[in-house]
């Protein structure tokens, strides 16, 4: 998958060199692109923002850098010219560019999936107010295009919700997490949140493990595992479990 982030923080992603997926990324699974928004300014002081227009607190980002920026990195796969027959269904092929904030569609772990068999994704960190909505709206008209959030609550900028999804999204990626098991008996993969895990020793502060997991009668594990699922989702994610009335 080809990962490319646009910013004015590209240090921030330094920690993508890290652990599994700076792994997918040396053998290739995952090639990254940090793009710097203020190399794609043309003015003296590399200004990305400007007071917004009907008044109002703090800045908003420019839709000329970020033109620029997008361009560069979509231009070899945007259509070189107005196509004779009417275009194809915006949500078919390309490149998907997500712009993370908080009005966006809620990231979801159904959607790390989906957006995990993606070949190309694009990441626009907007800081300050937001970026000028025209930004979205040119390249929504062109390909596809998602705002998203990732939760009730408010980030400075997206660079923090960029690094989340590409982690929940780069390790979905086949290869990139050495034992696929793991990834099927994880919270939200069954819509259920996960079962208690203990590793040696037996016992710990006068707190033992459940006898159960010391039985070896792996089909009473299962089904005790299970039951901790769905005890833990009532408790804590009600909403997660089908309405029962
Ligand atoms: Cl994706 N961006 C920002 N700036 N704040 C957020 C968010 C995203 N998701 C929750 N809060």
């Amino acid at each position: 998958m080809r990962i490319d982030i646009v910013t004015i923080f590209p240090e921030f992603f330094d920690v993508l060199d890290l652990s599994l997926l700076g792994k997918a990324r040396q053998s290739g699974l995952i090639d990254l692109g940090v793009h710097n928004l203020r190399d794609s300014t043309h003015d003296r002081h590399h200004s990305v923002d400007d007071t917004p227009y009907g008044g109002g607190a703090g800045m908003v980002m420019k839709a000329e850098p970020w033109g620029a920026a997008l361009d560069g990195i979509l231009g070899a796969e945007a259509p070189a010219a107005p196509p004779a027959a009417p275009p194809a269904a915006p949500t078919e092929g390309g490149p998907i560019l997500i712009f993370p904030s908080p009005a966006g569609d809620q990231f979801t772990q159904a959607m790390a999936r989906d957006l995990s068999l993606e070949q190309h994704l694009v990441f626009g960190c907007g800081r300050y107010e937001g970026i000028d909505q025209r930004v979205v709206d040119h390249y929504s008209e062109r390909g596809r295009v998602r705002l998203v959030s990732l939760g009730d609550y408010v980030l400075n900028g997206g660079e923090v919700a960029v690094m989340a999804m590409i982690e929940a999204i780069g390790r979905l990626i086949p290869g990139v997490v050495g034992n696929p098991a793991s990834l099927v008996e994880e919270s939200h993969e069954d819509g259920l949140l996960e079962y208690p895990s203990y590793t040696k020793p037996a016992s710990w502060r006068g707190l033992d493990v459940p006898p159960i997991l010391l039985s070896g009668n792996h089909g009473a594990i299962s089904t005790w595992r299970r039951q901790q699922q769905i005890e833990r989702t009532e408790r804590v994610r009600p909403d997660l479990l089908p309405r029962t009335n």
